[in-house]
């Protein structure tokens, strides 16, 4: 039997089992062989060349724009950046990635037009393999709907789950130790619905026999594997809902049942119209924020504070993630720092390179010469 027969044979298996505490193990085992299985197929495809994008990652973070074909991606993208993205009102127009940069409040953002996501996409079919590993990629998910069709948002969501993509969470806290002998032992502050029975089938069906396993919160089977598979990758999403222009006032009320039915609270979402150009700023500001992202401007030796282009870091970072961005020998002839704006306790604060830095923090670098 060949892979793809065997994972339709496990996914039908388990579709037909009642879940219930006497066949949670079992369940727990199968969903665990269907994982290694989707992952042996998955790396026997790739091996054969010629997948998957070289979409180049450049500027400060990159955003994958996910939607289906003509809800107005492209005339997102235009409307947001510089680029000259191909805009045409039948299906299927974008065949490939098209990038373009975002500036916004000195940082460069860059968006990733997609191909439009298709049904099985995650299981390779219509070239959507390669749409989803641009995505895996990106460091924020921005879903386009349109008002019509906001149903779309529930089958983005589960393409993006199959090809292991988990939005707006964590990873699972759960840690892993081999050891030479004594078998399984699981540890837990979390009061654990599955039993130790169930954890230790799916432990030993990925290849676990002798470990220390922590789990640090509730799991179901399915985050369970996602803790022990270190291929899942976790990201942000954000969710435009764009055409707004084409509706009356009346017809919000069906949109938000729309929003509400998908889980989604109607003022968490953004309503655009990407052809009219509104609303951008409200998305722009969104993006922004949920990227996390802060300026810090550098007070240069003879020039003065560079308001301009500013150096955009990740929230949290340290005077030492400042220095390997701005690369050069900073590091090698740093003697301190002086930190004036939000996160100094007063003007020109000498810091060392621990400090974690603020947005909008004014930053000098003291070298040795
Ligand atoms: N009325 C209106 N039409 C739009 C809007 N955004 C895109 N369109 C139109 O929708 C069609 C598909 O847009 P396109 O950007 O090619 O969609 P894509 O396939 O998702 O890239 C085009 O005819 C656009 O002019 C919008 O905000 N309002
Ligand atoms: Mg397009």
């Amino acid at each position: 039997m060949g892979l793809e027969a065997e994972i339709e044979e496990i996914e039908e298996e388990i579709s037909e089992t009642p879940y219930n505490k006497s066949t949670e193990a079992h369940i727990g085992r199968l969903k665990s062989k269907l994982a290694q299985k989707k992952e042996k197929l998955e790396n026997q495809s790739s091996a054969g060349g010629g997948h998957g994008y070289a979409v180049e990652k450049t500027g400060d973070a990159t955003v994958a724009l996910v939607g289906f074909p003509s809800v107005g991606k492209s005339t997102l993208l235009n409307a947001l950046t510089n680029a000259e993205s191909e805009v045409g009102s039948y299906e299927f127009t974008t065949l490939d990635v098209n990038p373009g940069m975002l500036q916004y409040r000195g940082a460069n953002i860059q968006m990733l037009d997609v191909p439009g996501m298709i049904q099985g996409a995650a299981s390779g079919r219509g070239g959507g393999q390669e749409v989803l590993s641009v995505v895996r990629a990106a460091d924020l998910v921005l879903f386009v709907l349109s008002v019509f069709e906001i149903e779309q948002y529930e089958q983005l969501r589960e393409e993006l789950y199959q090809n292991k993509i988990r939005l707006d969470r964590e990873p699972p806290s759960i840690s892993i130790a081999k050891k030479g002998r004594g078998g399984i032992r699981i540890t837990s502050n979390a009061d654990l619905e599955l039993s130790d029975e169930v954890i230790k089938e799916v432990l030993r069906e990925h290849g676990y026999v002798n470990a220390d396993v922590t789990i640090r919160e509730q799991v179901d089977v399915d985050r369970l594997i996602d803790g022990i598979m270190d291929n899942r990758v976790y990201l942000p999403s954000i969710v435009s809902v764009n055409k707004a222009d084409l509706i009356d006032r009346d017809y919000l009320d069906t949109v938000y049942a729309d929003l509400r039915e998908q889980g989604l609270d109607p003022e968490e979402v953004t309503f655009i119209s990407a052809e009219a150009e509104k609303g951008l700023d409200g998305l722009k500001e969104r993006i922004w924020e949920t990227l996390g992202l802060m300026r810090i401007y550098m007070d240069k030796p003879g020039r003065g504070v560079d308001y301009e282009e500013p150096l955009i870091l990740p929230e949290g970072s340290t005077i030492e993630d400042a220095m390997e961005k701005l690369g050069g020998d900073f590091e090698e002839r740093f003697r301190f720092a002086r930190v004036s704006g939000p996160s100094a306790k007063h003007d020109e604060q000498q810091v060392g390179e621990d400090h974690e830095l603020a947005d909008e923090d004014v930053l000098k670098m003291i070298l040795r010469r």
